[in-house]
């Protein structure tokens, strides 16, 4: 009897000290992963309606990387462009066996606690959740915050309406953080390829 009541007691401080941590976040936790600070009506301000609804599919994992000198980890879609006031589903998809996350910033904060909307996947698994942009145009930051995943590629933007300028270090779209000290796969064939037909071509014209 003494042991029953320990242990509802310590239930008990768990559950509070975990819902004082995370009371400024509305947090969804599943095995899959999780879904932070969802979205499925509330209005930015100046919105007066869901202007449209998407639905992505956005991937991530090692495979996406290939092909980007020096990036290890990447995703499928670098560059999410929406309509201002518009409904975003994003089912976020881990290929990896490492976690991956789905993190946009710079959101309201009267909306979204720290001004951010956060999707979490474990390895293999996929989670899903919604979000509402505001209505100004607008650029906002996408990364994985996992140590070193957004400098070694899991870094992208939102754009919402016409976007506010490509942020930089945006894997595929603008300027890397490290810049890769060597050519992509490939560059020393197409090269060498370009040199014989060349070279070809002037023998045949020398010939005449
Ligand atoms: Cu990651």
């Amino acid at each position: 009897m003494r042991w029953r009541g320990l242990i509802a007691f310590a239930a008990m401080l768990a559950g509070t000290s975990f819902a004082q941590n995370h009371s400024d976040h509305d947090m969804a936790v599943d095995r899959a992963g999780v879904v932070m600070n969802e979205n499925l009506s509330a209005l930015p301000r100046g919105c007066d309606e869901i202007s449209r609804d998407y639905q992505l599919t956005i991937r991530a994992g090692r495979a996406y990387a290939r092909g980007v000198p020096g990036m290890t980890f990447a995703m499928s879609e670098h560059d999410v462009r929406v309509e201002p006031c518009s409904r975003i589903e994003v089912t976020f998809v881990n290929e990896d066996d490492v976690r991956h996350q789905w993190m946009v910033h710079g959101l309201p904060k009267y909306l979204y606690p720290a001004g951010m909307f956060h999707l979490e996947a474990s390895g293999g698994q996929r989670v899903t959740g919604t979000f509402i942009v505001p209505g100004e145009d607008r650029s906002y930051l996408v990364h994985c915050d996992i140590a070193q995943h957004m400098e070694k590629g899991m870094r992208g933007q939102l754009v919402v309406g016409s976007g506010s300028g490509d942020l930089w270090g945006v894997t595929g779209v603008s300027d890397q953080f490290y810049r890769s000290s060597y050519w992509p796969r490939d560059t020393y064939l197409w090269v060498a390829v370009a040199l014989l037909v060349g070279f070809l071509a002037s023998v045949r014209l020398a010939r005449g």
